[in-house]
């Protein structure tokens, strides 16, 4: 019988990726979103738009348990990928209380109505290198203490705990994914890959001057978005449950990734990148960098897309991308 598989935040960049990772495997694929989203179809749901008549989507809010108990009393799915949250660090810092409200509430919430209503679903939750922040040592795998360094990272330490502790108390099958950054090009506009990446192809193009960035300084470690949604799914195929690193075990910096990303389309970085030092961070998380040796081992999972692939697919997509709408 074909397996069910619930998403939340299915809208998002890793739901949409998800969502058709797992249609191949003849998943039966339900996803909630939010009431808004189905009102301006155009803007939300673009990225399931060309899967939109295969899966099943439920209005519900993370923010109301009374709506995630009716989602999964009903389908019961055999796997739940909660990857729905606030997930944008700047904006965590402007709203605290929003980004901590969904991003705990919303996880306890689903994890509740597993136990009661169905807990033979396995669980995966979204977690983050930003859990790791400050680091307290280099590179990061699944012993590193935790030190967040914002509301954000703070609800996903948080959402990881109530995960460990469902797993230990009532025995759901429940895992973290501790994801480091990963991008495609259906990432969102606000984060600084997709910035670097649209602004390059809206210059080359003459419709932009200039691109204001924060602090270049920072190093990340990042991967493709599609190869991290087949660990997620691997996560939920071993025996036991289990919390896993996953990354790619090479770091770049913020500047390294406008140098590339200007160079794909023939232009300097130098000319046309300018720091604001109003967009840098209360606190920054300087450097991040995998240890993923477990998932290797383990879920025999590695990330296929290098670097610079990852740098050019972004870019050659945005150049598309705005040549077509202009914007
Ligand atoms: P994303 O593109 O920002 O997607 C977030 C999703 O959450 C969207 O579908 C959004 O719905 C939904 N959402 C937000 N608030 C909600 C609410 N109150 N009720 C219901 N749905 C809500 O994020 P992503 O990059 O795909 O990341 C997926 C998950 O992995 C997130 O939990 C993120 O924190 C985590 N993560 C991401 C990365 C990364 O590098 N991408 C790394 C580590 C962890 P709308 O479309 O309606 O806004
Ligand atoms: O910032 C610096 C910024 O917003 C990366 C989320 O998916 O990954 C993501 O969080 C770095 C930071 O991603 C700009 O200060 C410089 O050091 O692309 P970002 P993030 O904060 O790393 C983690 C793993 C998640 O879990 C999150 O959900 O780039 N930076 N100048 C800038 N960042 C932005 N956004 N905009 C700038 O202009």
């Amino acid at each position: 019988m074909a397996k069910t598989a619930l998403i939340t935040g299915i809208t998002g960049q890793d739901g949409s990726y998800l969502a058709e990772f797992l249609l191949k495997k003849k998943y039966k694929v339900h996803g909630i979103v939010r009431r808004i989203a189905s009102e301006y179809e155009s803007h939300r749901l673009w990225r399931i738009k060309n899967i939109a008549n295969r899966i099943t989507l439920h209005a519900g809010s993370l923010e109301s348990y009374a709506s995630v108990v009716k989602i999964v009393q009903k389908i019961k799915p055999s796997e739940i990928y909660h990857l729905a949250a606030q997930s944008y660090l700047d904006y965590s810092f402007r709203d605290e209380f929003s980004t901590l409200n969904i991003n705990i509430n919303g996880t306890h919430y689903l994890l509740s109505a597993i136990r009661d209503f169905s807990p033979k679903s396995k669980f995966y939750f979204a977690g983050s290198s930003e859990m790791f922040g400050k680091v307290q040592s280099v590179p990061q795998n699944e012993k590193t203490p935790f030190y967040p360094r914002s509301s954000y990272g703070i609800s996903k330490v948080t959402g990881h705990d109530l995960t460990r502790n469902y797993r230990e108390a009532y025995k759901i099958y429940g895992c973290t994914g501790i994801l480091f950054n990963h991008e495609s090009p259906r990432r969102g506009f606000e984060f600084v890959t997709r910035k670097i990446s649209h602004s390059v192809a809206k210059i080359k193009l003459g419709l932009q001057r200039n691109l204001k960035l924060g602090n270049i300084n920072a190093y990340r470690d990042w991967g493709h978005a599609q190869d991290y949604v087949e660990a997620m799914w691997l996560m939920l195929q071993q025996k036991k449950p289990d919390d896993f690193v996953i990354g790619t075990g090479k770091q770049h910096s913020v500047k390294e990734f406008a140098k590339v990303a200007f160079s794909i389309v023939g232009l300097n970085y130098n000319d046309y990148v300018i720091v604001d030092k109003k967009l840098f961070r209360p606190s920054e998380v300087d450097t991040l960098l995998a240890n993923c040796s477990k998932a290797r081992k383990k879920l025999k999972w590695r990330p296929k897309v290098s670097f610079k692939n990852l740098v050019k697919d972004m870019v050659d997509s945005d150049l598309k991308f705005v040549k077509k709408t202009g914007y």
